[in-house]
């Protein structure tokens, strides 16, 4: 089992976006155990990119990333990191096929929606950076939640 870190960012909070995405994680099979709205600081945002911070888009990436609510998810499953990644698709809404998440909604590479982790090593990093907290230890039975 593994546990991933995805974020719905600012252009998908404002478009009203995150029941869907939240949708195709739940209906995946994937298991929701971390979630909250956050207006993320620069100093957050800087680190949880510091891979890109050579790299032009950085200055608007962090100002995107700063300039509204983002809902923060930890989603676990078999491969959740992988199987995430593929639910999202390919960062450039416009070449990412019908069906992901970014080819269904996205037509921009910097608005596209949702980030993902990449690895286990960058999915424990974000995972403490950005649920310092912990997420939570729960098991899934949905029958037995149909009669009490
Ligand atoms: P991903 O989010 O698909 O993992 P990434 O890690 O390469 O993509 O880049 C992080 C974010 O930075 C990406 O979601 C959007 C932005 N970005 C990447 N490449 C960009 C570019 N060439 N121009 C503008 N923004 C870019
Ligand atoms: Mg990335």
């Amino acid at each position: 089992m593994e546990t991933t870190y995805i974020m719905v960012k600012p252009d998908g909070v404002q478009r009203g976006l995150v029941g869907e995405i939240i949708q195709r994680f739940e209906r995946k099979g994937l298991q929701l155990v971390g979630l909250k709205q956050v207006i993320a600081s620069e100093e957050i945002a800087k680190t949880h990119y510091a891979v890109h911070a050579e790299r032009p888009f950085f200055p608007g990436l962090i100002k995107f990333v700063t300039s509204g609510p983002v809902v923060c998810m930890a989603w676990s499953g078999r491969d959740a990191i992988s199987v995430a990644r593929n639910l999202i698709g390919p960062t450039n809404g416009r070449e990412a096929a019908p069906g992901t998440i970014r080819g269904d909604f996205g037509m921009d590479i910097g608005y596209n929606m949702i980030h993902g982790s990449d690895a286990t090593d960058t999915a424990e990093f974000e995972l403490g950076l950005w649920f310092p907290e912990g997420v939570n230890d729960w098991n899934q039975d949905s029958q037995s939640w149909v009669y009490e």
